[in-house]
């Protein structure tokens, strides 16, 4: 069995929706189990600011699928969001990315795990800091370590009616 952590992400067409979408895919597949999410969070953009705010998770799961079964599964729930793919770093309705596959590195041209960027984004080590903080990062420190590192004051939990 392998457990994954995944970030999930949206800023177009109710970006809450869309998480929660992807939220309830997931927990019903057939291939995944033990599924749980952090708190939603409000986040500003990282990269270009010209666009509306994000709103983030990460969850985790576990699966006997492979790893590149797992992201086929993940961009298959993108693509049926309808997802917008027009810019690197731009507005997408739906954006899922694999951040850790057990404790494997995986450097494939499809595939780079871990998530390349996750330990300087606030937006999945806040999230992550709900799941798992006494996880060990590839850095060798905790999450709840290195959350202290980075600057998460424009990330707001998102309190639900
Ligand atoms: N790929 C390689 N490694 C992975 C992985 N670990 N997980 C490949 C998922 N996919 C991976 O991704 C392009 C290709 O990366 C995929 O086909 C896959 O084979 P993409 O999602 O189509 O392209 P992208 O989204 O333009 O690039 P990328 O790198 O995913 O963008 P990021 O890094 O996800 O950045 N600000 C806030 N506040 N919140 C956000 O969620 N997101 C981004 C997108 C920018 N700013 C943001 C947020
Ligand atoms: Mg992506």
């Amino acid at each position: 069995m392998n457990t994954v952590y995944i970030g999930l992400g949206s800023n177009l067409e109710d970006p809450l929706a869309q998480l929660k979408s992807a939220i309830s895919t997931l927990q019903q597949h057939p291939d995944i189990a033990h599924f749980t999410v952090s708190e939603i969070y409000r986040s500003k953009p990282v990269g270009p600011q010209d666009q509306p705010d994000f709103i983030n998770a990460v969850a985790r799961f576990d699966t006997e699928l492979s790893a590149i079964a797992t992201l086929d599964l993940l961009q298959s729930i993108e693509q049926a969001q309808r997802r917008v793919r027009e810019r690197h770093w731009g507005p997408r309705t739906l954006d899922l990315d694999i951040l850790l596959f057990n404790q494997e590195l995986i450097d494939e041209p499809r595939l780079n795990v871990p998530h390349p960027f996750m330990l300087e984004r606030g937006f999945v080590i806040r999230p992550l800091l709900d799941l798992a903080p006494q996880l060990r990062l590839h850095n060798g420190k905790t999450v709840a370590e290195h959350v202290n590192q980075l600057d998460t004051s424009d990330l707001v939990a998102i309190k639900e009616a």
